[in-house]
């Protein structure tokens, strides 16, 4: 085999002009990385949104530029990435694809690099690519798409060529569209066989710079190196709205890390200097002894934590009487959360058990005694609600905002109300299509948070988003809604 060496690529971001940037700091592309070199296949990652090593963030994060399409993007130009591609000869290239709004960044990187360097193969994987595998082959700028974990075939496809392997879509010879179905071979036995992900291989010190992991703002806290970490893959819980509710039989399983495994991980991320680390699983305090033993783990290494994403409510309660687990809220404090995501969702039942899993239990959990417990032990705890679903009713609307109220009344700092978006990939997203809810030849520019993408819901478009304002205004602080209501989450255009 000649010697082969790939770029795997975070595209430039494109956003609402009032949206916060945030940086890549995903996993896929470091998880992918380090399974090639495993493999003998030279390979570098670039995150066009800050560039790199020579780039200053001033004129690629820092510098957003107006487009057509009424968003602002920011990062690299489409040329230069191709530009470097060709400088750097490189033999094929990979593109990250997980956020359905920035499909077009995926697609004009793409065809950035084909047009110069046409014979170059370009793969594509992330959620995002493999629900609209068809949209991305057709728009003749891609040679494969990924349909799964990409760290045990994505090297085979390279090696053998991808028509041999399970797991993709492809264009054949003849440039039709061909799929070789997700099997048993595209993953590890043990999700400790995967090799552990070249963090060194991200723009640490531009993501340090940039301070704000996961749009967290950490500005001003004296600049701490931070990274994401994934201790398991998958969820124990199935909501309409996660790409989780399509992928329960594989990727959409819970797996885990050995303990050892992970504190392999953060020697690693140790020996960069890391000081923060971002909990990415998808249900990390699910299994209470396993996170409160990585914690330990983490406070032993002396790292911060900078947040976790899958928080879910019923995890703070003991299920044998419904009692709060109060001594598992003091060790997520003792690990170092000062504020933990307080997703309560809706205040409708029905709405829970039907596109939430049924997580939360309104009759056993009473969500402002959580929430007032949370608050005396100096935890802060920020609202996520959603409102607008298909056959949403005003009625159990209003139920939610009742709830939000609530909420805020026993010390939510504050309640953000969001309307739900069908992301492909999603369950949500087939219903959407299934129920003429939502085009399939939906445009994603326009899949973001601020608009009711959704048509033809019980409650009409137009009439969700004022409610959506009305309770962000009724429920919040006047500054907080002018801080972050009309900035972040969602406000009128
Ligand atoms: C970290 C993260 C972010 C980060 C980084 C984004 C990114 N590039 O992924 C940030 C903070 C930017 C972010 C933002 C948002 N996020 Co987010 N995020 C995640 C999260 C929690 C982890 C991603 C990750 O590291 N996964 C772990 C790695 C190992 O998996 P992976 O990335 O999928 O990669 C594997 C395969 O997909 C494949 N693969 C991936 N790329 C490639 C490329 C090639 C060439 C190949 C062969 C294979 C391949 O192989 C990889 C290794 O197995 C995911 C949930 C999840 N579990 O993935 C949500 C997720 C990606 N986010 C999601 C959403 C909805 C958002 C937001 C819209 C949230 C919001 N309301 O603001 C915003 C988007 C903002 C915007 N303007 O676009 C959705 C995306 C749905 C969609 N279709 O768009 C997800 C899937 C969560 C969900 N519940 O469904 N997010």
């Amino acid at each position: 085999m000649k010697n082969l060496k790939g770029l795997l690529i975070y595209p430039p971001a494109q956003l609402m002009k009032q949206e916060r940037a945030r940086p890549d700091g995903s996993l896929g592309l470091i998880y992918l990385a380090s399974s090639l070199e495993s493999k003998g296949i030279e390979t570098d990652i670039l995150d066009a949104s800050v560039g790199v090593a020579e780039h200053n963030i001033q004129n690629t994060f820092y510098n957003p530029i107006k487009q057509e399409n009424g968003l602002v993007r920011i990062g690299m130009e489409f040329e230069d990435i191709a530009n470097y591609i060709k400088k750097k000869n490189y033999n094929f290239v990979g593109i990250n694809s997980n956020l359905t709004p920035q499909t077009r960044m995926a697609f004009e990187t793409a065809k950035a690099i084909k047009q110069l360097n046409p014979k170059i193969p370009i793969y594509a994987g992330g959620v995002n690519a493999r629900a609209l595998n068809k949209r991305f082959l057709e728009t003749g700028h891609f040679d494969a798409i990924c349909l799964t974990e990409g760290e045990i075939i994505f090297p085979r496809a390279i090696i053998e060529g991808v028509e041999n392997v399970s797991g993709f879509a492809y264009k054949d010879k003849n440039g039709k569209i061909k799929v070789n179905q997700v099997d048993e071979t595209c993953f590890p036995e043990n999700l400790d066989d995967l090799p552990i992900p070249a963090w060194e291989k991200l723009p640490l010190d531009k993501y340090g710079q940039i301070a704000s992991p996961h749009g967290v703002d950490v500005t001003g806290k004296s600049n701490h190196r931070y990274a994401p970490i994934m201790t398991s893959r998958g969820c124990v819980w199935h909501c309409t709205f996660c790409h989780i509710s399509t992928e329960k039989e594989n990727i959409g399983k819970l797996r885990t890390h050995s303990i050892e495994r992970v504190l392999e991980e953060m020697n690693g991320l140790k020996s960069l200097g890391i000081e923060k680390l971002f909990f990415e699983d998808d249900t990390l305090l699910t299994r209470k002894k396993r996170a409160k033993e990585i914690f330990s783990k983490a406070r032993e290494k002396e790292f911060l934590i900078a947040n976790v994403n899958g928080v879910n409510l019923i995890d703070f309660y003991n299920k044998k009487d419904w009692s709060i687990d109060i001594e598992y809220l003091e060790i997520l404090k003792q690990a170092g959360y000062e504020q933990i995501v307080f997703p309560a969702e809706s205040g409708s039942q029905r709405i829970l058990d039907k596109y939430a899993s049924g997580k939360v239990k309104l009759e056993k959990m009473d969500l402002p005694v959580l929430m007032k417990t949370m608050v005396n032990m100096g935890i802060k705890a920020p609202v996520n609600m959603i409102i607008g679903f298909p056959d949403e009713t005003e009625e159990e609307i209003q139920k939610t905002i009742d709830l939000g109220k609530k909420l805020k009344e026993n010390g939510a700092p504050y309640v953000s109300f969001f309307l739900p978006i069908p992301f492909p990939g999603s369950k949500l997203y087939d219903i959407a299509i299934k129920g003429n809810y939502l085009n399939r030849d939906f445009n994603p520019d326009m899949m973001n948070w601020k608009r009711a993408i959704m048509t033809n819901t019980f409650v009409p478009p137009k009439r969700l988003e004022e409610i959506r304002d009305y309770a962000n205004e009724l429920v919040n602080d006047k500054d907080f809604i002018k801080r972050a209501v009309q900035n972040t989450i969602g406000y009128k255009l």
